[in-house]
């Protein structure tokens, strides 16, 4: 289990007891609303984030909001290429570490923004072009997800690739010129780098149904019928003085797709409406079961990159906004609705072994590859090591195996424990996984004691 799964499932099973932890004061009672957005989000099975700065983190009240109210958090600008890649194959993490430790820390989700973007780029990335800028942006996304391999929640693996108006097509950019396919093989490359991820396409002025969001539509439905691996998609919700009337609808048509949906950068000009907008953006995520979490583009109107609009939740001295009041009321009165398990991919009815142990087996796959995520199930006796054996198609070649350790790269290849996973409780169950080359397998694996 993750950092941020274990993290989860305590914050669950806080929420299911009805126990809500707010200041430090533990408040126990079915009957009492929770008093923090990320407690409220949490009781419907979703986060409730905020993107923040690293330079930021030395201001009390800033973390002070932000450990009490928030559940997930997203580097706003510490994760992106110009951050982590200032010279080519230089790669500096202090600062993401920095959000993803404070994260981490208080128990919340991180969101990982963003692995490929037209904009930031380091210097050197734009002089680049052709097979040159390919590779090199390969290889940043291989080695940024590698880097926080384990750790992220989502991550935006691209972002804001597709034009504004009409055209419904992609933008123009470096990374574009390099050729259609760079975003299914960015995608690709941080499936094989980072498998626990979820795989997110971001963007802005998708919040309703339009020729943008319908082209975003029409890839995510490709990449979904050609097994491009894709997870989720992000819609920022940088918002003005109105909201769409088919916001919810165009959450629930991509949700329909197969991918969860996230409001990924919300905020909202300040005016007459913004409590109001607010509120519609939070109850249009709860009605849709796959709208998994909410992330605020920062906390405090001074803390916004929208200066002068005053779009947050918090104002300039830390207090709560009357948009804060109406968020909070919104998660309090809805949600009837809970999205997938997060552990997903996992086969959906857990196996009831005789033996001594089972595994099954779910499979992303793509043209040319695949991973794969194994789940070992202890019988009625409890095991002090396991392996599991898997038969692979011919063509297929085994490129990686985590938390396992692998023997054999292609025909009947095997699996045993590590050291951290091998005694299981009687119907315990842990997970490991490989990558390959070629096509996925498709038997099930056996499984064995010792
Ligand atoms: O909030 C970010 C701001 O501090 C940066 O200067 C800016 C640089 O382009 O990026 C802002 O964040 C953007 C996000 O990464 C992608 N969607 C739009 C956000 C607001 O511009």
């Amino acid at each position: 289990m993750s950092l941020f799964q274990r993290s989860r499932s305590v914050l669950l099973a806080v929420a299911a007891a009805g126990v809500v932890v707010a200041s430090g004061v533990a408040v126990i009672g079915t009957a009492e609303a929770a008093t923090t957005l990320g407690a409220s989000a949490a009781e419907k099975g979703r986060y409730f984030g905020a993107a923040i700065a690293a330079g930021r983190l030395g201001d009390s009240t800033y973390t002070g909001i932000l450990t009490r109210e928030f559940n997930s958090v997203t580097p706003e600008n510490e994760m992106k290429w110009d951050a982590t890649e200032p010279s080519q194959g230089r790669f500096t993490f202090t600062n993401g570490d920095r959000i993803l430790n404070q994260g981490l820390s208080n128990g919340s989700k991180v969101r990982g923004h963003a692995l490929l973007w037209h904009a930031q780029q380091p210097g050197w990335a734009q002089s680049l072009s052709g097979s040159a800028l390919r590779s090199a942006a390969i290889n940043h996304v291989t080695q940024v997800a590698t880097h926080y391999k384990g750790k992220i929640h989502s991550w935006d693996v691209v972002n804001e690739a597709f034009a504004d108006g009409g055209s419904g097509g992609r933008r123009d950019s470096n990374l574009q010129r390099t050729g259609n396919d760079w975003i299914e093989a960015a995608f690709r490359a941080a499936r094989a780098a980072d498998p626990a991820a979820k795989l997110c396409y971001n963007d802005y002025n998708t919040d309703g149904v339009n020729a943008k969001s319908t082209g975003i539509y029409n890839m995510v439905r490709d990449f979904k019928s050609r097994g491009v691996p894709i997870d989720c998609v992000g819609f920022q919700s940088h918002l003005g003085t109105g909201i769409a009337g088919d916001y919810q609808a165009n959450l629930q048509r991509f949700a329909d797709l197969g991918v969860d949906v996230q409001i990924t950068e919300l905020d909202v000009a300040q005016g007459g409406n913004q409590a109001n907008i607010y509120a519609a953006v939070t109850r249009a995520c709860l009605a849709v079961s796959r709208c998994t979490g909410i992330t605020v583009w920062g906390i405090r109107d001074s803390d916004s990159w929208r200066t002068g609009e005053n779009p947050l939740l918090f104002d300039n001295s830390g207090n709560k906004k009357a948009a804060y009041t109406s968020v909070l009321n919104a998660l309090n009165a809805g949600g009837t609705t809970t999205p997938p398990s997060p552990s997903s991919p996992s086969p959906s009815t857990p196996p009831q072994p005789g033996g001594a142990c089972s595994a099954t087996i779910s499979l992303n796959s793509w043209n040319g590859g695949f991973v794969a995520t194994v789940r070992v199930t202890a019988g009625s006796a409890g095991l002090n090591g396991w392996t599991v054996g898997v038969t692979l198609p011919s063509g297929t070649a085994v490129t990686g195996t985590w938390s396992a350790s692998g023997s054999g790269t292609s025909g009947a290849v095997t699996f045993r424990n590590v050291s951290y996973n091998g005694q299981l409780s009687a119907g315990g169950a842990t997970e490991f996984g490989f990558q390959g080359t070629g096509a996925g397998p498709t038997a099930t694996p056996t499984c064995s004691a010792g």
